[in-house]
């Protein structure tokens, strides 16, 4: 089998500078190379190019910032992800800000209709054209796959053919008031942090399973947000939260997921060389790696 990388240096469903550059030292720092040395025939012809996506002129629509922008691009690696994985091909797609998961998910979906998602991140990215506050579209793309809140018809391509029962989320700590509400109304499985703290992360990865994949039996798509590790173990991300998943419990999601033998894409978000030192940089790349050599099948005997 082999892995398609997408790289997707992308910013615009946020506002910090860098988060673009996050494929580039990903790929710099050697993930082709790595995921050949585990077995795997990769893939990649250069990180995808959105400079042929034009929006000049990108006004907000109500409260979201640069609609049109991140509309087009994720309905262009909804595209990438899809047509790789109709190849038979697992894309493993590196952002870039999460806005481009609602393009990555659509893509495994419209592939493996029967899909679950398992969202890993200190935030739960669920906001609505109601609910957000910040306006950033990395904050909202869950609410677009599930086909939550008014709708907005730049984003019609979107077809909102997630179920609620078929997503879980792992290391949720920093939620909006709304995005509370969202989860309790649409009774979507979340495991934060006190659920980690609580049962330890083999349990909570097992119970996440249980519920999104009883049977283990579904296709898995994994899409990581690198702020889902404590800022000590991945600091250079746009919105770190304190008290997050440690390096080996990051490690050990992957790991799981990989040995259900369910996997068919893989995000590794929101990588931002911009924040922090040299020396944080380079440690939240190498982090950044080896999460996805672990989902890939690396393993440690
Ligand atoms: C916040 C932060 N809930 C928002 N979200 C972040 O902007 O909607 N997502 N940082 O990664
Ligand atoms: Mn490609
Ligand atoms: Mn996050
Ligand atoms: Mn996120």
């Amino acid at each position: 089998k082999t892995v398609a990388i997408v790289g997707c240096p992308f910013r615009g469903g946020q506002a910090k500078l860098g988060v673009d550059n996050g494929p580039i030292h990903l790929a710099e720092a050697g993930i082709v190379g790595q995921l050949e040395e585990i077995g795997w025939k990769v893939a990649f012809d250069g990180h995808h190019q959105f400079e042929d996506i034009h929006t000049a002129d990108d006004p907000p629509i109500g409260k979201l910032k640069n609609p049109r922008l991140v509309s087009k691009v994720a309905e262009s690696v909804a595209r990438v992800v899809g047509g790789h994985a109709k190849n038979g091909q697992l894309p493993v797609t590196l952002g870039g800000d999460h806005s481009l998961a609602m393009g990555t998910i659509s893509g495994t979906l419209d592939t493996y209709p029967d899909a679950c998602v398992i969202w890993i991140d200190a935030h739960a990215d669920i906001n609505t054209v109601e609910t957000t506050d910040s306006g950033n579209i990395h904050g909202m793309p869950v609410s677009f796959l599930l086909g939550i809140g008014s709708k907005v018809p730049e984003f019609s391509w979107v077809k909102a053919a997630l179920k609620p029962e078929r997503l879980v989320y792992i290391g949720l700590r920093d939620l909006d008031s709304g995005e509370k509400r969202l989860l309790k109304e649409h009774n979507i499985k979340a495991f934060s942090m006190h659920e980690v703290d609580k049962y330890g992360i083999g349990k909570v990865v097992e119970m996440a399973l249980d519920h999104v994949n009883p049977k283990r039996d579904l296709p898995i798509h994994l899409s990581f947000d690198i702020d889902a590790l404590d800022p000590s173990v991945a600091p250079s991300t746009g919105t770190p939260v304190r008290g997050g998943l440690t390096f080996r419990e990051g490690h050990y999601i992957c790991e799981a997921i990989h040995e259900t033998g369910l996997l068919v894409a893989l995000d590794l978000m929101e990588v931002n060389p911009s924040i922090d030192d040299a020396e944080s940089v380079c440690q939240t790349v190498a982090v950044g790696c080896s999460l996805v050599r672990s989902a890939l099948g690396e393993t440690l005997l």
